[in-house]
């Protein structure tokens, strides 16, 4: 069978979009997954992006399976990409348009924006350990300036759930990070049941954050947007960063908002296309 997709990427966070609103289930099973999202065997993609009917009053229901074929909760550049591919899937594009888009994380609602930006409300953050979950710390408290030994060396780690768990370090300098040396031994370190995302952010200015990532089931991705929102929170925490900040990753800028007023995260930022296929 052909399948018919189309490939986006939000700040070089690639992923494959497929029209799966005739099925109620992902129209590709995990394993095949895998194999599209192959550089070199497949499509290349970081993650494939399943498109469905809403369901609870949401305009469209988002399933997302990373390039090991594992299913996230939530992922934010990719849901910005998915923005932009239901406005392909129905013809047109409004800006001011706004979109309720059903995740594993709960309800995400969406705004697009001139110049294919796209605002993202992202929810609260969830600080507790035992939900996250990491069994750093105490079960029911928060973990903020941990320290964690990895690679033989402390890092001190606060971990944030954006509905996907990320551990979060801020450091000297980026380019200093050996990140395919560390990565994997954050990603599946025994604190992190369900492994972590984990990202490295050197912070250039209160209001700037430059921020290196590797992400669970996936590996080093030029962007995270789940992963920008839990280090902003993280930086808010520490003393390192404002609530409004730009994070600067591999790929490009996010513009990310801790409200004060109602706790949750913003964030804006671009999603593009590149081609269609069949697969
Ligand atoms: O939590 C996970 O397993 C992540 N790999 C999901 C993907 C996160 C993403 N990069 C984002 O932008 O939030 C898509």
């Amino acid at each position: 069978m052909a399948i018919e997709f189309t490939k986006y990427h939000g700040l070089g966070n690639d992923f494959i979009l497929i029209d799966n609103r005739l099925n109620n289930s992902p129209l590709v099973s995990p394993e095949q997954t895998i194999q599209m999202c192959d550089r070199h065997f497949g499509i290349g993609a970081d993650g494939v992006i399943f498109a469905l009917l809403g369901t609870d009053n949401t305009d469209y229901t988002m399933r997302i399976f990373n390039s090991d074929g594992s299913e996230p909760q939530m992922c934010g550049n990719g849901v910005r990409c998915l923005a932009r591919f239901i406005t392909q899937l129905e013809g047109k594009e409004i800006p001011g348009k706004t979109y309720s888009i059903h995740t594993l994380a709960g309800v995400i609602p969406l705004r697009l924006e001139d110049e294919g930006q796209v605002r993202v409300e992202m929810g609260t953050p969830n600080l507790s350990a035992n939900e996250i979950p990491t069994t750093l710390g105490n079960p029911n408290e928060t973990v903020i300036n941990q320290s964690l030994v990895v690679d033989g060396k402390p890092w001190l780690v606060t971990c944030v759930s954006m509905g996907n768990p990320h551990c979060v370090t801020f450091i000297e300098n980026t380019s200093a990070i050996d990140l395919v040396v560390l990565g994997p031994q954050f990603e599946h370190n025994k604190m992190f049941p369900e492994r972590v995302n984990t990202e490295f952010i050197e912070v250039v200015r209160p209001d700037y954050l430059k921020m290196l990532v590797w992400e669970r089931g996936v590996g080093a991705t030029l962007a995270c947007g789940t992963g920008a929102c839990a280090s902003v929170v993280a930086g808010v925490l520490t003393g390192n960063c404002n609530r409004n900040c730009t994070v600067e990753l591999p790929g490009g800028c996010l513009t990310i908002e801790w409200s004060e007023v109602d706790n949750k995260l913003y964030m804006t930022g671009p999603a593009q296309k590149v081609f269609t296929g069949k697969y």
